[in-house]
């Protein structure tokens, strides 16, 4: 079963300023130099602890998910809101391929957020064997008049597979520090998404971990 330090988060959250910052510069030269994305130029999957083909497909799916909405996008449109400092956790886009003439296009958000029914208080609120889970969730307009939202993915774990957050310690090697289960990277026009997926089976908690690297519609 998976060891957790449930201690952690104090103050963690609150203390990490959202800061909207236009994506490229900072976090791409957090990642340029990763052996993680070195070894992940592509679609993969790897270090995988424990897996079913049901964890595969959903992480597949959740990029499945994002990569389609992230495709039309043009790179200059994507601005990213840093949540821990380590891999983004929001991006915001806008559509900038529609004909002219046509309405603006909205601002859609790809989220990494709580999960509704497990408060982040080291618990498993919600008995699914995930202790304070995160999800994915697509919107639009986000906060605004006429919001529209979409769950993407459930279950993301809480951490990044073999990281623990909070100790200031890249635990697993990846070259990023302290990520949590899921975000976004930034490196050579590319958005790099990355998911760990977990879930409970006869008291193991299985995870399966995910990077698939995105051109967008701009990518040379
Ligand atoms: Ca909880
Ligand atoms: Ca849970
Ligand atoms: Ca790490
Ligand atoms: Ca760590």
């Amino acid at each position: 079963m998976r060891t957790r330090t449930i201690q952690r988060r104090d103050g963690k959250r609150s203390g990490s300023l959202l800061v909207e910052a236009v994506v490229a510069a900072g976090l791409l030269s957090l990642f340029a130099g990763s052996a993680y994305l070195a070894a992940n130029s592509a679609t993969s999957s790897y270090r995988t602890r424990a897996s079913s083909a049901h964890l595969v497909e959903r992480a597949s799916n959740a990029a499945d998910e994002v990569a389609e909405r992230l495709r039309p996008v043009d790179i200059a449109s994507v601005t990213a809101v840093v949540g821990n400092l380590t891999l983004a956790e929001q991006i915001d886009f806008t559509r900038t391929d529609l004909p002219s003439g046509n309405p603006p296009s909205p601002v859609q958000s790809l989220v990494i957020e709580s999960d509704p029914y497990d408060a982040d208080d080291g618990v498993d609120n919600d008995g699914d064997g995930l202790i304070d889970e995160l999800r994915l969730v697509w919107y639009e307009n986000r906060g605004a008049v006429g919001e529209r939202s979409l769950v993407l993915a459930n279950g993301i774990t809480e951490d990044f597979e073999g990281e623990i957050v909070g100790n200031l310690i890249d635990d697993n090697g990846n070259g990023v520090t302290d990520e949590r289960g899921a975000g976004f990277a930034f490196a050579d026009g590319r958005i790099v998404f990355l998911i760990s997926v977990g879930e409970n089976q006869n008291d193991r908690v299985l995870t399966h971990t995910l990077a698939r690297t995105i051109a967008l519609r701009n990518t040379p």
